[in-house]
């Protein structure tokens, strides 16, 4: 399927995350929406209150079932606002989502809501993950170990914290200084909690030097994880530089190689993706502003096949705009 197809036509879904359960192909993205609050670097402007799931098991000729609301922050205890992108990982026949949330301080955290299938409903956990921040978690399940991803800056509030404790003040490193790293952390074995402090997710360029906040390629949001032949490849969004990259690596915990650019920009300023394997080939699952005429805020959820050379590399797909 070399052709972008668009897979929700009538609704405004974006950042999506991708699974295939029991040999169906579950997609979890954020449910977009007119609220009329102004657009600012805060992200205010992304105001999303539930999610849906959809479901296929033929994701170039199939029909998309859409499960309807699986979770709403009316039903999340700590809920303040703004219910970003979210995750899910399988153990032991439970289904853990994992969301950003903001609670009622306007703090960002990770909660946790459970359910007996992938398709939910998802009941909420009363209180975020113990030690919890920042926004955009991806989960990674290798040999019975669940590792989160996570963070993302502005509006996500990466910034705002060092060595997993909040500071003072938001801080941005100069432009030659090392980029603000993700995050990555292993889960407790009931899902529920971090079963260590996160660790920064390291990306490197060529020469082995830790990308710079000032490199195009860094790090901004929108972390996913998947594995191609041993490698782990650690995928994400550059923020204000539009791009979708990719570093690759030998453990979960990294340190990744920045191998370059896997999607140049799209229509809108954000930029948000899964990669999965389905039924024998690759494929990228990402968002634009094109229906939308270039809201950034009212994004839709696209699919197009990922190809890779033979020596690893992934080929760039083209966006088809320029991040505005
Ligand atoms: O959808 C809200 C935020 O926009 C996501 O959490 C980011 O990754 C960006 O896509």
């Amino acid at each position: 399927m070399k052709t972008p197809k668009y897979l929700v036509p009538n609704d405004y879904m974006a950042d999506p995350a991708v699974h295939v359960f029991n040999g169906r192909l579950y997609i979890y993205p954020s449910h977009d929406r007119e609220s009329g609050i102004a657009e600012n670097d805060n992200g205010d402007h992304f105001d999303m209150k539930d999610y849906h799931v959809f479901s296929t098991d033929d994701i170039e000729n199939g029909v998309l079932t859409d499960h309807g609301v699986v979770l709403d922050t009316k039903d999340i205890p700590w809920a303040g606002r703004q219910l970003w992108d979210c995750d899910v990982a399988h153990k032991d026949g439970k289904y853990y989502m994992y969301f950003p949330l903001k609670d009622k301080n306007d703090v960002f955290h990770i909660g946790t809501a459970i359910a007996d299938k992938p398709e939910g409903p998802f009941i909420p956990q009363p209180d975020p993950i113990r030690g919890s921040y920042s926004i955009d978690p991806a989960v990674l399940e290798e040999n019975g170990e669940y590792y989160m991803y996570f963070g993302g800056l502005w509006g996500g509030q990466l910034q705002r914290y060092r060595d997993n404790k909040a500071l003072e003040a938001a801080v941005f490193p100069a432009a030659d200084e090392p980029a603000i790293p993700s995050r990555v952390v292993k889960l407790s074995k009931d899902m529920l909690q971090f079963a260590e402090e996160p660790r920064p997710v390291v990306i490197l360029d060529k020469n082995g030097k830790p990308l710079t906040h000032g490199d195009s390629h860094r790090y901004f949001e929108a972390s996913w994880m998947h594995k191609y032949k041993g490698t782990y490849y650690y995928s994400y969004s550059t923020g204000d530089t539009h791009q979708l990259c990719y570093a690759t690596g030998d453990n979960p915990y990294g340190p990744f190689t920045c191998q370059g650019v896997l999607l140049t920009p799209v229509v809108g300023w954000t930029t948000h993706h899964a990669i999965v394997e389905f039924k024998g080939k690759w494929y990228l699952f990402h968002h634009d502003s094109v229906p939308s005429s270039g809201k950034t805020w009212l994004r839709s959820l696209k699919v197009v096949e990922l190809e890779y050379n033979a020596d690893g590399t992934i080929q760039t797909i083209e966006g088809g705009g320029t991040g505005e």
